[in-house]
């Protein structure tokens, strides 16, 4: 038998051209893929440009993002909240990253010459970004052309940099391919480009310069009843801050792009059942009366433990003068206050007339107050969660009622009416920590704001309640901040709290999640001694 190495020598060069088959295929669909992307990235940096002529609100990425942010049910936003807490807007954009990186990588996969699917792939998403600019509060009837433009222009790169004449033959000419060379050229000059006129776009949406200037040249209200000194000893070892400071207060909004608005342009409208309807300026506004008080500020979406909390020493115009100037009608019981980015908040007026030092605040720890936390003015009304009381660039106020409207978050499932709970956080020793034997301390902060707090207890192991010791008390307003010495023995303990305000009644053990009215239940930490 002649044996003979021909079959193998056949199979080789049938594997390696099967190779090379598969290598150019692969490399065709990278090419593809690298299509879509520039095409987005172009699609979107003409929107952000073209958006900085026609207002920041309609740039694609922001308007699309922002419809996601009103039509996310409270659930997801739990979730998302819980996971990622105030970097939930990062989270946010990294999803729509994503999304836009997987449909433009298809479009540009599945687009051929007389088959356009990738283009109306792109034609679509900027459709909705068009539609969803329309729905942004702020809107014009200009807002539909940057998603347009920039989806036209998306259509014509994709169509290309794959080799096609822009607008879709009828007749499929095959794919005439652009050489390697001249295609990595393109795409490389391309995705600079956009990367450029996207900053570009941008920088000039952005009027923080100018908002610095207006900071720096704004006349803030002296109080006349001014806060009075905190003491050193509301700070106890292990626990926060009593006041915390303005870069590190919690954030939470639904403002994918924070409110910018100078005070020559704060107005604050007030109209509704009143019976002498009236638009205050700034001028109006730091020329009454100002007062300066600590609030503790906590936000409905803080779990039990969390740190969606904080206090700051607010200078403000008390809100009962100015519903006074207006007469609010018999039958309104419900301040509905917007801000200038639409979103709202539902207040009872009994809350703001009842003398709790509910203010229009303009200043957070004697600073004017930070963009993010309201810049020119926010409410701040002690006892109420945020989301029906806090508003951040608050610019119009209707009087209303409770059975005639609802709010932002109302009408997404949480509850119409949102005092604080009484609660209690543990901030040392830290969940999960190890610590040393001997005697360590227990600490944290307990709040039940406009009712005070009357005790702090403690519970070790599942024994006996130990009553904590208590810093004094600044205000029923603010939290307070307890501590216990502990005789730490080794092994693994488990660390329980509550808290009693000041009508007598204790926190309920009940555990509840964030929706509808706010978590409950007891903090609990569970440490390692090493003796
Ligand atoms: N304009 C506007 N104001 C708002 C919100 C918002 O989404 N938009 N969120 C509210 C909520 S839910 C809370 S808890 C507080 C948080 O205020 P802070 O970000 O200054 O801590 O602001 C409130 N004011
Ligand atoms: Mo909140």
């Amino acid at each position: 038998m002649a044996w003979s190495g021909t079959p193998y020598v056949l199979v080789i060069i049938r594997l390696a051209a099967a190779a090379k088959r598969t290598l150019v295929e692969v490399t065709q669909g990278m090419r593809r893929v690298l299509a879509g992307w520039i095409a987005a990235a172009v699609a979107l940096a003409v929107g952000q440009l073209v958006a900085a002529g026609v207002g920041r609100d309609s740039a694609p990425f922001y308007a699309v993002g922002s419809a996601v942010v009103d039509r996310t049910p409270s659930g997801v936003r739990e979730w998302v909240i819980s996971n990622f807490g105030t970097d939930d807007k990062a989270f946010l954009f990294a999803c729509l990253a994503v999304l836009v990186a997987v449909l433009s990588a298809l479009a540009g996969t599945v687009e051929r010459n007389g088959r356009p699917i990738g283009s109306a792939i792109i034609a679509a998403f900027a459709i909705f970004g068009a539609v969803t600019a329309m729905s942004r509060p702020t809107s014009t009837g200009a807002f539909v052309w940057p998603s347009l433009l920039g989806g036209v222009v998306g259509v014509v790169v994709l169509r290309l940099l794959l080799g096609y004449r822009p607008v879709a033959g009828v007749i499929d000419s095959g794919d005439p391919e652009l050489s390697r060379r001249r295609f990595f050229a393109a795409a490389g000059i391309l995705a600079a480009a956009s990367a450029g006129a996207y900053a570009l776009g941008r920088k000039l949406v952005d009027r923080s310069a100018e908002l610095a200037a207006d900071r720096r040249t704004l006349r803030l209200p002296v109080p006349q009843s001014p806060a009075p000194p905190i003491p050193p000893d509301v700070n106890v070892r292990g626990a926060v801050p009593y006041v915390t400071d303005n870069g590190d207060f919690y954030r939470i909004d639904t403002a994918l792009q924070v409110p910018q608005m100078t005070t020559g342009e704060w107005r604050l409208k007030i109209h509704g059942m009143v019976d002498r309807p009236r638009t205050i300026t700034w001028n109006d506004l730091v020329s009454m009366a100002a007062v300066q008080r600590a609030v503790t500020l906590t936000c409905v979406s803080n779990e039990v433990g969390g740190d969606l909390i904080g206090n700051a020493v607010w200078t403000g115009i008390p809100i009962k003068p100015i519903l006074d100037s207006v007469g609010v009608q018999p039958g309104a019981n419900m301040l509905l206050s917007r801000s200038v980015d639409g979103w709202t908040a539902g207040t009872p007026i009994s809350t703001l007339i009842d003398g709790r030092d509910a203010i229009l605040a303009v200043a957070m720890n004697g600073q004017p107050l930070p963009t993010e936390h309201g810049y020119p003015v926010r409410q701040v009304v002690p006892g109420l969660y945020g989301y029906v009381s806090a508003t951040k660039w608050v610019t119009d106020w209707e009087i209303t009622s409770f059975d005639k409207a609802t709010a932002y978050w109302t009408d997404r499932g949480w509850s119409a009416l949102g005092p604080i709970k009484t609660g209690c956080r543990i901030d040392s020793p830290s969940s999960g920590a190890r610590v040393g034997g001997g005697t360590q301390v227990i600490a944290g902060t307990a709040w039940a704001q406009h009712r005070g707090i009357k005790t702090v207890e403690v519970q070790i192991d599942g024994g006996a309640w130990q009553t904590a010791n208590l810093a004094p008390e600044y205000s029923i307003d603010t939290w307070r901040q307890w501590w216990l010495p502990w005789q730490a023995g080794k092994g693994t303990h488990t660390i329980v709290a509550r808290a009693t305000d000041g009508t007598g009644v204790t926190q309920t053990s009940e555990t509840a999640d964030p929706v509808p009215d706010g978590a409950s239940g007891y903090p609990k930490k569970v440490v390692r001694v090493d003796a």
